[in-house]
């Protein structure tokens, strides 16, 4: 591929980072704080302006509903907030799992307040999307039980289904819903989306702009997740993608950690998507969905971006005419050799000269330390945190 040709798929490729990611987050095991965490939604997008700024590619932010705007918020102040940060508001994430109310579930509750509650909440959401312009509606639900017998799993279904069209009808021109799925965490029996065919089914039975969201931490063991997304994008369900890495579970880490191969082979599929079968993937959502409880937030997201600049580049690179030809003639070495190549290639210098062609660094993380912005940070917040006399909520982030 021509440098050129390579340099336009990367102006092309943007990458959303999660409010949630910058401030202090942890596991049921306890949160371990940072100075320079941010606390508040000015500070977040301040951050989130600051990796764009060393990156280039993070132009959004994605934000979750109640962690980031207090009741009556002015949200179009929010989105003068971003605009001053240099980035825009992405995905608008209800917050259907921390309230009381939801012990049962929310749109999947047997209790009616549980769901009249959330379909206030979702609309609530949508208004706000709607008010920062946001193209994204993603909706996560921690719906599910934890016993056998403990509610009856297609009147669940059936709940799901109505409140899903709902939303999907409320929703203005121009947004679109991802309906994301896990399997499991924090319902240890089943959960109502649990994976990507029920997704799927209820993204189409919710509406021509309902569409799946793969967050690749939220697969069973050994699941061949670029098969998913090669056969999503061929129905033109995919939506977008939550971006993280594990070793076991919803682990959060950052991605390409575990296993930048994998990934790797996601951006295939992708590619091969535009390049075999000519689809159009213009509207992927590519959003980082990781939390940071011990890398310090800003260069763990500054450092994703990277890695995913770097993985999308390399499957870019993979010579799809020598693939093909390898493909037609079954030899399997021939073929994966075409991929392993391309996997393989350092594309770090060619990536250092796409920053330095956009007057960036070619070094974002050594230029974003150099600029201290850490340490300058770390010292007002923990001031700002000590005015205010002490630790802040104990909501998730
Ligand atoms: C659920 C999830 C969802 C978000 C949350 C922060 O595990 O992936 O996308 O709402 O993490
Ligand atoms: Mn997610």
């Amino acid at each position: 591929m021509e440098r050129d040709e390579l340099f336009n798929l990367l102006d092309e490729f943007k990458i959303e980072t999660p409010s949630w990611g910058y401030a202090d987050t942890g596991t049921r095991f306890g949160k371990f704080l940072q100075p320079a965490a941010a606390a508040t939604i000015e500070e977040k997008l301040a951050d989130a302006g600051t990796v764009h700024r060393y990156t280039g590619c993070c132009p959004s932010v994605a934000v979750h509903v109640l962690w980031d705007f207090s009741v009556g918020v002015d949200a179009s102040q929010t989105a003068e907030t971003a605009r001053k940060n240099g980035v825009s508001i992405g995905a608008i994430n209800p917050n259907l799992f921390q309230d009381q109310i939801y012990k049962f579930g929310s749109a999947c509750s047997g209790d009616d307040r549980a769901r009249a509650h959330a379909n206030r909440h979702v609309m609530e959401s949508i208004a706000i999307g709607k008010a920062l312009k946001s193209p994204l509606l993603s909706v996560w639900m921690a719906d599910g039980t934890n016993y056998p017998g403990q509610d009856d799993i297609v009147s669940r279904k059936r709940r799901l289904e109505g409140a899903l069209r709902q939303w999907h009808d409320a929703m203005p021109e121009g947004m679109t819903m991802l309906v994301e799925y896990k399997p499991f965490e924090p319902a240890f029996y089943h959960t109502d989306i649990a994976d990507w065919g029920m997704a799927y089914t209820l993204a189409r039975q919710a509406g021509p702009r309902a569409k799946v969201l793969v967050d690749t931490g939220h697969h069973l063991p050994a699941t061949n997740v670029e098969q998913i997304v090669a056969f999503l994008l061929d129905e033109d369900m995919l939506g977008g993608f939550h971006f993280n890495d594990r070793k076991f579970a919803d682990d959060d880490l950052t991605l390409g950690s575990m296993d930048p191969y994998a990934v790797f082979r996601i951006f295939h599929e992708i590619r091969n998507a535009v390049e075999l079968h000519q689809k159009d993937v213009s509207r992927l959502a590519y959003m980082i969905d990781q939390s940071h409880n011990l890398k310090p937030k800003i260069e763990a997201m500054i450092q994703t971006a990277m890695t995913a600049q770097e993985l999308y580049a390399k499957a870019c690179l993979v010579d799809r005419k020598r693939l093909q030809d390898a493909q037609a003639r079954m030899n399997i070495v021939d073929a994966e050799e075409t991929l392993r190549t391309a996997f393989f290639s350092d594309v770090r210098p060619l990536l250092a000269e796409w920053r330095e062609g956009h007057g960036l660094d070619g070094d974002p993380m050594g230029a974003y330390r150099a600029s201290g912005y850490e340490a300058k940070v770390a010292s007002e917040r923990e001031a700002a945190r000590a005015q205010k006399g002490g630790q802040s909520s104990g909501a998730y982030a």
